[in-house]
């Protein structure tokens, strides 16, 4: 898109009267940024319109990606990009004395997501826009996202994210194009005109709003759409039967309640738990979503027999799993289809992705809430089960393979089963992550349906966490090989053979230090940090888990703090240790683990012998935009995860395609990660997955053996609990005995001096400074493979087709 400089200005400055009758000079920073971002919108508004029209027109089949998250973060900088009018916006806006980058940094996050699944989804979308494929995202337009967490004495304290409170320029309510979700009530079953009929009585009907949010494509007029439904009474203001019998508590009540299905996005927490609202969710915006695509769908003129060849719904994990049933509800109740022919349509219009191999993180719900909450559902379910189950019976007659394989069994149903059988393709998100379903979790399913397992490795879009992130990176690669790499992220490999060129090489450590000063200073405005920048910057930001290992990082810098505590002349390259992550609020341990980060950190930060040579950071509230500073100035990328726990993981790719050396255990894409750089150009350590799953076959790892063979790790172990970190010294016993009583299930012991050495490993080649940059220039020349435009790529041609 083209924008002349002095119309923009105009068009500002009367957006800014229209929206808040203000002259550009009294208007906050708030109403500039808000005015900017409407401002911005109203110049798609066409796109989006021509775009819908473009893909009604040619019949083009229509993708619907179904996830309960998307984690998009801001989008007033991306927008821009995307419609490559950002520095013509920052030139103008700078006439006008206003600074761009400020602007941006008034926007809320849209925290929509818990971690990996949720970006994922959110640079999926990117990808498809910029693709010019017809994808659009279906969830929930949650009131309050992810907490907002904050840090007291050291404790995680989570506040409730009230992103929509100052408003949201990107969307727009639909109300015409609301509809109608059922729960609760009873199922009839009648006859009309000679054909069985199942009615559904005394429902408790609400009303599902869209919200819908532009996905803008780069460069090429696309835009697609996010669409989010929120949850309202029917009766728009509330419950006017009570209100008029003058029960006013109770008629407020009733809205609240129904309200509350959007209200908030469930943290995922260290068991899945049969919570009836986070049930009531999932068939909310499944059932409005499949509801809005068939009515779009009929306005085609096909014939519904039709449906699969013009609709793909992908669904993010299980979480949707329910669209099966209400997919076989529609057709058959609505539209009037034989079971058969429903479920033909319903098995190929469906795909599913798996996300993790978790057992604990697997949903089942118990049949009774189920039953009771959506009544005609669950006896859909129980018919798809039924005739499924007759089918393994035939086949193998072991009725212990029907058991396991059932999708109702032990008083539950199992999502992931009905996911399975009722789609058409099931993909892992690495190649190790689909082997272990193929072949281990999930082997059962893969002999029934040998051709329904395949691999879709992650991706993240390269235009957010390069392009956006990282303008000075960017900016060198379009000097040294120009730009055709924001279109065709594979051509990064063009930067390979600068790798070796001695030039390149200083440019780009000059970048890395000016982002590492950059962020510096910021963390010193924003949480009175005192970092230096000389020091190698070493992050670990994720979600806290105890397989994601933060506590094997923490155990290193222990032992490095106990060295140095030894020998204040240690010779070690000056490191600061960073951690951004989020512990989902009921999961004690994870939380724990965050008490015991920032002790660690108190205490080494505040110890003047060391001269300041290591330094630990726990960074509040990670988030999308947080991860945009922190990511390019990172030097080392920890990806430590006991090896087949991390299904793929997308932050290390991140990491990468900003030029951090990868420090990793061969897990999930960290595999395909150090095959694509090399060797040379990663750091890998830990047991493999052979070693894991020995372990756990035959019971015989012992946690004690390492804690009384190695004098480092007894002295790690006995600082938790000997009143030695400065806390009384039952702070950390319940992480102690995780890792010694109950037997360490992640391996932390056992891969503690690998990753000690693997660590010792790092310092050495950084002492290498040229070197070292030239194993980061190669990790960021080998990152396009990593561009979820490939990964959309393969989805829509293996899957969506
Ligand atoms: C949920 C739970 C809940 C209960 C117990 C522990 C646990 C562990 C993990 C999860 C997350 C499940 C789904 C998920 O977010 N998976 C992530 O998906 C990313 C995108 O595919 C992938 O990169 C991450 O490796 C994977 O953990």
């Amino acid at each position: 898109m083209f924008i002349d400089k002095e119309a923009f200005k105009n068009d500002f400055k009367k957006k800014i009267i229209n929206m808040y009758a203000e002259d550009i000079e009294e208007c906050s920073p708030s109403h500039k940024y808000f005015a900017l971002a409407s401002l911005i919108r109203d110049y798609t508004s066409e796109n989006w319109l021509n775009t819908n029209k473009k893909y009604t027109n040619n019949k083009e089949k229509q993708i619907y990606y179904f996830s309960m998250e998307f984690l998009i973060g801001r989008l007033l900088h991306s927008n821009l990009l995307n419609l490559g009018i950002r520095d013509a916006c920052k030139e103008a806006l700078s006439d006008l004395k206003i600074d761009l980058d400020e602007l941006e940094e008034i926007e809320n996050d849209a925290g929509l997501g818990n971690g990996g699944l949720g970006r994922l989804a959110a640079c999926f979308l990117d990808s498809m826009a910029s693709l010019g494929i017809a994808g659009h995202g279906n969830g929930i337009r949650y009131t309050y996202g992810l907490f907002e967490q904050q840090i007291e004495n050291g404790y995680q304290v989570e506040v409730p994210d009230n992103w929509l409170k100052e408003g949201n320029m990107w969307e727009v309510r639909k109300e015409n194009k609301a509809v109608k979700v059922n729960f609760g009530g009873k199922v009839m079953p009648t006859m009309e005109n000679g054909k069985l009929k199942f009615l559904q009585q005394d429902c408790e009907t609400i009303l599902a709003v869209p919200y819908d949010t532009p996905i803008i494509g780069y460069d090429n007029s696309t835009v697609n759409t996010l669409r989010l439904w929120s949850a309202e009474p029917l009766n728009k203001d509330f419950d006017f039967e009570s209100f008029s019998r003058g029960e006013y508590s109770k008629a407020t009540e009733y809205k609240t309640l129904i309200e509350s299905i959007s209200q908030v996005l469930y943290p995922d927490d260290s068991r899945q738990e049969g919570k009836i609202l986070r049930l009531k969710q999932q068939y909310f915006f499944v059932s409005a979503g499949l509801q809005s695509i068939l009515r779009r769908y009929k306005k085609l003129g096909e014939p519904i027999n039709n449906f699969h060849k013009y609709i793909a719904i992908h669904i993010n994990d299980t979480h949707p799993s329910l669209a099966v049933a209400e997919l076989m509800r529609l057709l058959i109740d609505e539209e009037n289809l034989a079971w058969d022919e429903a479920w033909y349509i319903t098995t190929n219009t469906i795909a599913y992705t798996n996300h993790t191999i978790l057992s604990e993180a697997l949903e089942k719900w118990p049949i009774d809430i189920f039953k009771t909450l959506l009544p005609r559902i669950y006896m859909i379910v129980e018919e798809i089960n039924r005739r499924f189950t007759d089918e393994v019976r035939e086949r193998y007659k072991d009725e212990n393979k029907v058991n396991n394989m059932a999708i109702i069994g032990n008083g539950q149903i199992r999502m992931a089963h009905l996911a399975i059988v009722g789609s058409h393709s099931v993909n892992g998100v690495a190649k190790l992550h689909t082997e272990l379903l193929k072949y281990q979790e999930l082997k059962d399913f893969n002999e029934f349906y040998p051709n329904k397992f395949n691999n879709k490795t992650n991706g993240i879009t390269h235009r957010r966490w390069l392009l956006q992130a990282n303008p000075k990176l960017s900016n060198l690669i379009n000097e040294t090989i120009g730009d055709s790499w924001i279109k065709e992220p594979n051509n990064l490999i063009l930067l390979k053979p600068f790798a070796e060129d001695y030039y390149f090489r200083k440019k780009f450590e000059k970048i890395k230090l000016e982002n590492k000063i950059a962020f510096s200073n910021y963390a010193k405005s924003t949480y009175g940090m005192d970092i230096d920048p000389n020091s190698i910057f070493d992050v670990q930001v994720k979600r806290l888990h105890a397989y994601k290992r933060q506590i094997l990082n923490l155990f290193n810098i222990m032992d490095l703090y106990r060295r140095l505590k030894e020998n204040p002349n240690l010779d070690i390259v000056p490191r600061t240790f960073f951690f951004g992550a989020k512990a989902a609020p009921s999961y004690y341990l994870a939380k724990k683990t965050i008490k015991l980060i920032n002790t660690v950190a108190y205490k080494i930060n505040n110890d003047t012998e060391i001269h300041g040579k290591i330094k630990v950071f726990f960074l509040p509230n990670y988030s999308v935009s947080l991860a945009e500073k922190i990511i390019p100035c990172a030097q080392v990328s920890e990806q430590i995860s006991t090896a087949t726990k991390e299904a793929s993981g997308t932050g290390n790719m991140k990491f990468m395609m900003n030029g951090a050396l990868t420090l990793a255990t061969l897990d999930g894409a960290n595999i395909e990660i150090k095959d694509a750089v090399g060797d040379e150009n990663i750091v890998i350590f830990g047991i493999r997955k052979e070693e894991v799953l020995d372990y756990i076959k035959n019971k015989n790892y012992n946690s004690y053996e390492f804690y009384n063979n190695d004098f480092r790790l007894k002295y790690i172990l006995d600082s938790l609990i000997n009143g030695s970190l400065g806390v009384p010294s039952n702070e950390f016993i319940d992480i102690h005995n995780s890792l010694l009583k109950n037997n360490d299930e992640f391996f932390v012991l056992r891969d503690f001096s690998s990753y000690v050495e693997a660590q010792n490993k790092v310092d050495y080649l950084y002492r290498n400074r040229d070197n070292w940059n030239r194993m980061c220039i190669n990790n960021v020349a080998h990152s396009g493979i990593f561009s979820s435009d490939n990964t959309i790529k393969r989805y829509y041609e293996d899957i969506w087709k």
